[in-house]
């Protein structure tokens, strides 16, 4: 009798962990496809801002390489076009941080005046993305990721190069953007 209460309750144990490990899959899910949209936002800011005013925003030049910086300061200030007034300024199709989370734009200091110094755009963990801008316009950006050996779990090896004209990613819950477990990209 003792033996088939204890078979039960294992078997309850057991089914919970699984529940558990199910809800932690779907929210991770859920959380790298957020981000995901979030990156291909950016994205597809820079080719419309280039394309409507003929250069690259926050002071990004042409360059023999290509450059590597974060979604803040000059570059999200100008992406944003929180430098026209606010009645010729597009909506922003940005999510404002709010309710003690980080994830979204954040404005440090006043939200009616912002500067450069004051704006960022954050993963949930509270990091700006990491992006790298095709600025010497070869139609490609080097992979961050290369070199990355396949895992236990995947076969997966990152290619060279990548042919976009940026390429974003998160750092992940740990926010080191070396280790790529955890990253969360926008190219793939
Ligand atoms: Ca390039
Ligand atoms: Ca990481």
């Amino acid at each position: 009798m003792l033996r088939l209460a204890g078979l039960v309750l294992l078997i309850i144990w057991g089914l919970r962990e699984l529940t558990k490990l199910a809800a932690e899959k779907m929210l991770s899910d859920a959380n790298q496809n957020r981000h995901r949209e979030e990156m291909h936002k950016v994205q597809k800011a820079l080719l419309e801002y280039e394309k409507k005013n003929g250069c690259m925003p926050g002071g990004l030049k042409k360059s023999e390489e290509d450059t590597i910086t974060r979604t803040s300061g000059a570059l999200l200030y100008h992406l944003l076009q929180l430098d026209v007034p606010d009645d010729v300024r597009p909506l922003m199709d940005w999510p404002l941080a709010r309710n003690g989370e980080s994830f979204g734009l954040v404005f440090r200091g006043s939200f009616d005046r912002p500067t450069p110094d004051s704006v960022s755009l954050l993963d949930v963990w509270g990091e700006s993305y990491h992006i790298i801008v095709d600025t010497n316009f070869d139609g490609q950006v080097s992979n961050p990721e290369a070199g990355r050996k396949p895992g236990w779990f995947s076969s997966y090896v990152p290619p060279a190069t990548l042919p976009i004209r940026s390429a974003v990613f998160s750092s992940g819950p740990d926010k080191n953007p070396s280790t790529w477990d955890d990253n969360i990209c926008s190219w793939r």
